[in-house]
Order: C-alpha cells, then sequence, then structure tokens
C-alpha cells in the first residue's frame, strides 16, 4: 500500500510530495536513479505526474505507460530474467533494464532515465533494508 501524496508538497526534500501523516506512506521507500525487483514476482506500477505527460517506457519489458498529470495509470507485469542472467545470455558484462521517458517532455527530458536492478529474492531484501521508509526521522529522497 502506498502512501498518499500531492504534487503541491513537492519540495526539495520531499520530492513525491508525499502527505507525512499517510499511515500507509511511513514504510514507503523512495528512490530516484535506480529501481530494484525481485524476480519471479508481480510488480504493479502506478504513474503520476506533477506537470505534463510524460510516457514510463521500459524497452527490454515490451512496456510502456503515459504519466498523466491528475490521474494515476498502472500496469502489473512479472520480470522473469535477472540483471546477471541477462548480463550472461547478452554477452554485455554492463547490460542494464532500464526506464525512460518516452514523450519529448521538455527541458529535462534527455535526464529522465532510471536504471533497474533485477535480482533474487535474498538480493532485494538485502537492498531493500539498506533503505529508509519515509516514516523515519532521518529519511529523505535518497540522492544515490
Ligand atoms: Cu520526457
Amino acid at each position: 500500500m502506498l502512501g498518499e501524496s500531492n504534487y503541491k508538497l513537492i519540495t526539495a526534500t520531499n520530492e513525491l510530495g508525499m502527505i507525512a501523516e499517510s499511515k500507509e506512506g511511513q514504510d514507503d521507500i523512495i528512490v530516484k536513479n535506480e529501481l530494484h525487483l525481485p524476480v519471479n514476482k508481480e510488480v504493479e506500477f502506478k504513474f503520476n505526474s506533477r506537470d505534463v505527460i510524460h510516457s514510463a517506457y521500459f524497452p527490454h519489458f515490451r512496456a510502456q505507460m503515459n504519466c498523466v498529470p491528475g490521474m494515476t495509470t498502472m500496469f502489473h507485469f512479472t520480470p522473469t530474467i535477472t540483471t546477471a542472467e541477462m548480463r550472461t545470455k547478452t554477452g554485455n558484462d554492463k547490460f542494464d533494464y532500464i526506464l525512460l521517458c518516452n514523450k519529448i517532455c521538455g527541458n529535462s527530458h534527455y535526464n529522465m532515465q532510471m536504471t533497474i536492478i533485477v535480482e533474487t529474492e535474498a538480493e532485494y531484501s538485502k537492498w531493500l533494508r539498506e533503505k529508509k521508509p519515509f516514516g523515519t526521522a532521518t529519511a529523505t529522497a535518497e540522492t544515490k
């Protein structure tokens, strides 16, 4: 369950406009440049936009979804091949799954990209444990 947010609350330290009092948001993890997913587990993506229409494009997963101001769009899928397995399969030890914006949305369009690491459940759990949930006093948006 994701916490509630409002784009009007977006600041330098609250990049998603999270509502601090939202009970569901206390355990939310906020990431910036890298998202980890456990392999063979269904993932639900929900998208919002604070300004214009963007398009979340996952070329390796053959998936794309518009991100629309004022509404939530979503899709779900199950990643079945880890990043490590893909590096072996493709013979490219630098292979990464990526998420890009696929709409020419403005000045920062070139910078709208994120790496997605698909990994084993154990690796994913370890990554998750290292993250500070939104509700902890010292948590701010990760700036990796
Ligand atoms: Cu864009």
